[in-house]
């Protein structure tokens, strides 16, 4: 057998044992998403420094301990699990940590949407916890005034009353469905503003219409 034939069957051999062809699997940002797991739970994109574009500088520091369970939802009607806050107010620009404490026994998050994407992937920052554990986790929120909402996303939990929802400034409306803050349902807005006022409208034209009517005939 020539040399060459041997360094190629030689290599050939070695390939495996050199982990070569196995896929890299960079486990850090799972689908984009920076998360800290361990088996208390999850935070997904923590941000402690990073400025919204928004922001010349934090406003304010804010320390939450947010516990999450059934207890909580016992004054509820028709819900099943709550949380001991379903509202949490800050300033814009605001550094909000969250110690998010699970006191039954299966799974519960509490989860932000609709912050901004170029800093947190979908627009997204969790905390998630195994049943009976804490987590704590930190984010920063923009400089306008918006109601975010914050929910469990495990199936039925927001259904079931874990639904809430974080105030940023004025905030941009109360969200419906959160405990101790709107109605558990949402209302469509079929009719006009005014509406009230057009019905009056109409009752007095009728009734000068009808009265005139009747005084002439
Ligand atoms: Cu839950």
């Amino acid at each position: 057998m020539s040399p060459r034939a041997l360094l190629f069957i030689g290599v050939m051999l070695l390939l495996p044992i050199m982990g070569f062809g196995q896929e890299m699997v960079d486990h850090s940002k799972h689908h984009g998403h920076d998360m800290a797991v361990d088996p208390d739970g999850v935070v997904m994109n923590q941000n402690q420094n990073t400025l919204p574009r928004d922001c010349a500088e934090i406003s304010r520091d804010y320390e939450f301990t947010i516990h999450a369970g059934r207890k909580y939802a016992v004054d509820v009607p028709g819900m099943i699990f709550g949380m001991s806050q379903h509202e949490v107010r800050v300033q814009p620009c605001s550094r909000i940590t969250v110690t998010f404490v699970n006191e039954d026994s299966v799974r519960h998050q509490w989860m932000v949407h609709g912050l901004p994407k170029y800093l947190y992937p979908a627009g997204m920052f969790h905390i998630e916890t195994s049943g009976g554990k804490r987590k704590t986790g930190t984010f920063i929120v923009p400089g306008d005034d918006h109601s975010y909402l914050v929910h469990c996303d495990m199936a039925q939990h927001m259904e079931k009353g874990m639904r809430g929802q974080l105030v940023v400034g004025k905030g941009s409306g109360n969200l419906w469905g959160v405990a101790g803050v709107s109605d558990e349902f949402y209302r469509y807005s079929y009719l006009p503003g005014q509406a009230a006022l057009l019905a009056a409208l109409v009752l007095v034209f009728a009734f000068v219409v009808t009265f005139w009517f009747v005084k002439k005939w």
